[in-house]
């Protein structure tokens, strides 16, 4: 989720008037996607589970509320940090100051500024302004030849978690159609699926900002893929003067609410948008999910980036349908020291 989010309205959409339906096509139906993603609900109460982090860290404050998770989260081996939209370098930046200062190693790689077809809708970081001193350069050109030889030399083991537009991920699978089939599974914030009243209709900001992309990746019929949309996720907020209570007494967390200052300039709220898709990997007992196929509209204009849900049994394809916040933020804060 964005700031910019706000500029975008539905108006009234129907869902009928979408004229360039495009039904992705899940592997429905293969044993494989029951028994895996069975597997995969154990959690990893036990051992460390692998993630790529792709994120848009530096617009909505939630993407550094989840990275401070992920890297506090004893059971999360982080593999690599890739940014996507405008300014990744600086999205880098903000990754490398959280990961510097928990003191974690995670290579770090800015990604695609651009939408893959249409007009970037988010070229700036604005929490950048609240990083001090000189910043590290981060290779450039690279972040998806990263991802792929990660996943590659870690087959069978990686949650990629995308809490972004999904544009980085979408050349990933263009590029190297080898390593869709080498992941665990795709996490990714993004997305509407009911009719959950939000403040911009059926839209959603990681959806609308790449269309394109998000059709490829949830074309993907091979990869287990659970989605946490805006309806689920935007029953998880917080107010300023609770955030500034409940993110006392860790450095992480501290450096985060510093930079929430930026968004709390033009919000009321912090939503745990990613924050959710980060702890569902480690307690999927947070949410509940419903299985089925999601469509994604291409057709320029307001609809454009809208996504539908059809529920189909034994697709791979989930998506979450309900939350508990007491349990999710819990789960969220027992990895932190923080004051109660
Ligand atoms: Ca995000």
């Amino acid at each position: 989720m964005a700031a910019e989010q706000i500029f975008v309205r539905s108006g009234g959409m129907k869902v009928d008037s979408v004229s360039r339906r495009r039904f992705v096509a899940g592997s429905i139906g293969a044993g494989l996607g029951l028994a895996g993603l069975g597997a995969m609900e154990l959690s990893a109460t036990t051992s460390r589970r692998k993630v790529l982090f792709d994120t848009d860290i530096g617009s909505d404050i939630d993407d550094a509320v989840a990275l401070a998770y992920l890297l506090r989260q004893p059971h999360c081996e982080l593999l690599g940090i890739t940014t996507v939209t405008g300014d990744s370098q600086g999205r880098a930046a903000l990754a490398a100051s959280l990961c510097d200062l928990a003191g974690v190693e995670v290579p770090i790689y800015p990604g695609e500024e651009q939408p893959l077809k249409i007009e970037q809708m988010q070229p700036e970081a604005p929490q950048t302004r609240r990083l001090e001193g000189p910043r590290r350069e981060f290779p450039e050109n690279s972040a998806i030849e990263f991802l792929a030889d990660t996943i590659r030399a870690n087959p069978g083991e990686v949650t990629l978690l995308a809490v972004g537009p999904l544009t980085n991920i979408a050349l990933l699978f263009t590029r190297y159609p080898d390593v869709p089939a080498l992941l665990d599974s795709l996490v990714w914030m993004g997305g509407k699926y009911s009719d959950y009243p939000t403040p911009w209709g059926p839209t959603e900001w990681n959806a609308i900002v790449d269309p394109d992309a998000a059709y490829q990746v949830l074309s993907s019929p091979e990869i287990r893929t659970t989605c946490f949309g805006l309806d689920i996720t935007w029953r998880l907020s917080m107010t300023p003067a609770k955030v500034a209570e409940r993110f006392r007494g860790d450095p992480l967390l501290e450096r985060v609410l510093d930079w929430s200052a930026v968004w709390f300039e033009e919000r009321e709220l912090l939503h745990f948008h990613d924050p959710l898709a980060a702890v569902s990997i480690f307690d999927p007992t947070v949410a509940t999910h419903r299985r089925g196929l999601i469509d994604v509209d291409l057709e320029p204009g307001d609809h454009r980036g809208v996504t539908r849900f059809s529920p189909i049994p034994g697709s791979d394809i989930r998506v979450a349908s309900g939350v508990d916040p007491d349990a999710f933020f819990s789960a969220y804060f027992s990895v932190f020291a923080t004051r109660r």
